[in-house]
């Protein structure tokens, strides 16, 4: 069964609620076990400056499901804790954002499925956590997360 990494984001409303709850859904889900969850921090937003700061982490998932149907689950989730996509700024404020950081071995390229997440290697706020409850995961096409995380400081 692979083994598939969940990077976990909120900047509204009450960011742990809201986590905690999307994390006890994505676990109720057919198919699915939530094998771990990394400490939950606070960053400052990255990108987009100008917005409330995050809480931050990574689940460990193992899962029956494709990569397509994991994806399908996680933005069924966002939806379902208060996401609005429509009217919302890119890369801006989100009750609740779910990326697919990494799905097995697997390296896919297309529209709509990037994996591994194509900016993983860029974000402190993910391979911090990613390192805590993966140490030593080798990402595939990118490395280990520990020399992942020492190129960004
Ligand atoms: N997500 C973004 C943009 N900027 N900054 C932090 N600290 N944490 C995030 O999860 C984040 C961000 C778009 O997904
Ligand atoms: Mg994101
Ligand atoms: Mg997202």
């Amino acid at each position: 069964m692979p083994r598939a990494y969940v990077a976990l984001g909120s900047n509204l409303g009450d960011r742990e609620t809201t986590i905690r709850g999307a994390l006890d859904a994505l676990g109720r889900e057919q198919g699915i076990a939530v094998v771990a969850v990394s400490t939950l921090i606070d960053t400052e937003p990255v990108g987009v400056v100008d917005q409330p700061r995050f809480l931050n982490g990574v689940a460990v998932v193992d899962t029956e499901l494709s990569a397509r149907g994991l994806l399908a689950v996680l933005l069924e989730l966002e939806r379902r804790f208060g996401r609005r996509r429509e009217a919302a700024v890119p890369q801006g404020p989100r009750t609740l954002d779910l990326d697919l950081l990494v799905y097995g071995e697997d390296e896919i390229d297309e529209p709509g499925l990037v994996v591994p997440h194509p900016r993983l290697h860029e974000r402190a706020f993910v391979l911090g956590p990613l390192a805590e409850v993966a140490p030593g995961l080798e990402v595939p096409g990118k490395g280990q997360v520990e020399t992942l995380r020492a190129r960004l400081h």
